[in-house]
Formats: C-alpha cells, sequence, structure tokens
C-alpha cells in the first residue's frame, strides 16, 4: 500500500489545528502508519527541503519549519500520495479549493499549514528520513473492506 508523509507545520501547531488536519486525513480514509511530535533539527529540514536549495524562498523556508515543533505522520492508502495533496490543496492557500485543508484554514504560501509528499518516489525517501522501520504500525483496520473494494 502506498504511503506519503505529511508533516502539520509549526504554523498548524500554533494554531491549534493539529486536530482538525489530521481529521481530515483520517476521515477521507487514509490510514495512520505512524506519527511524531518533533522539532526538527536545521540539518533534517535542510535535507527535507534540499530540492528547494536553490530557490529564493530556501532560507525562509528552513526558519519557518524549524520554528516550532511539527507533527509528523506516515499516511497509507491507494494512491495515498495524490488524495493526501488533494486534501492538502494547492501550495499557494489563496488559489486552494474550499474544503481542501489549506483552502479552508489558510492564506498564505508562507504559512501553508501542511506538506505532503509530491511523488510516491519522494515519499519513500521522505517517509525513511522521519521514520524507522520499527516506527511504522502494520494493523487491520476493521474498516477497510468499506473504504477500499
Ligand atoms: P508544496 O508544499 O505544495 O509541495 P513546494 O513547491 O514543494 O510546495 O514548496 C515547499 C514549501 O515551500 C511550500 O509548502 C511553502 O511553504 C514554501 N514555498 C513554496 N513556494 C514559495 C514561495 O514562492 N514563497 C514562499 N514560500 C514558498
Ligand atoms: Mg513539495
Amino acid at each position: 500500500m502506498e504511503q506519503t508523509l505529511i508533516l502539520v507545520k509549526p504554523d498548524g501547531v500554533q494554531r491549534g489545528l493539529i486536530g482538525a488536519i489530521i481529521g481530515r486525513f483520517e476521515q477521507r480514509g487514509l490510514k495512520l502508519v505512524a506519527m511524531k511530535f518533533i522539532q526538527m533539527s536545521r540539518t533534517l529540514a535542510e535535507t527535507h527541503y534540499a530540492v528547494h536549495k536553490e530557490r529564493p524562498f530556501y532560507n525562509s523556508l528552513v526558519e519557518y519549519i524549524t520554528s516550532g515543533p511539527v507533527v509528523a505522520m506516515v499516511w497509507a492508502g491507494k494512491d495515498a500520495v495524490a488524495a493526501a495533496r488533494a486534501t492538502i490543496g494547492a501550495t499557494n492557500p489563496v488559489a486552494a479549493a474550499p474544503g481542501s485543508i489549506r483552502g479552508d484554514f489558510a492564506m498564505e504560501i508562507g504559512r501553508n499549514l501542511v506538506h505532503g509528499s509530491d511523488s510516491p518516489e519522494n515519499a519513500v525517501n521522505e517517509v525513511n528520513l522521519f521514520f524507522t522501520p520499527e516506527e511504522r504500525v502494520t494493523w487491520n483496520r476493521l474498516t477497510d473492506s468499506w473504504i477500499q473494494e
């Protein structure tokens, strides 16, 4: 089953939106595999966002993601990466559809509440960056057959 890395960014934690954000993924039918509440180190942030190293917003992005604790999670499901991205909404919250997390709760690209992996390949790397195999739980969810045909 495909897995994706989701982060509730520091603004989501500070604004008391952890529960609301987790609820969106849970209600959608994605299955929780791992979760922890952490302060990201600068090294972890720089590794996680290495792809954006040459972008003008890179430094402020690293500052933002390390400015307070985050909730890091792994969610699983069929097409989990694409489903989670749709649930999160467009990168710029102004363009994010109402009903998406960013479309309902955010106003600016630099305070867009959530990270979600953007491809299955990147998801594998990001999940491994944040979680050991032992931290990822395989479990039987009794509603699985009502969510996945
Ligand atoms: P994504 O989070 O929707 O995948 P990316 O393009 O991967 O978006 O960018 C990573 C993060 O960098 C965004 O979520 C946002 O916090 C920040 N970011 C992206 N573009 C800009 C920008 O133009 N200005 C400021 N921050 C940006
Ligand atoms: Mg991205």
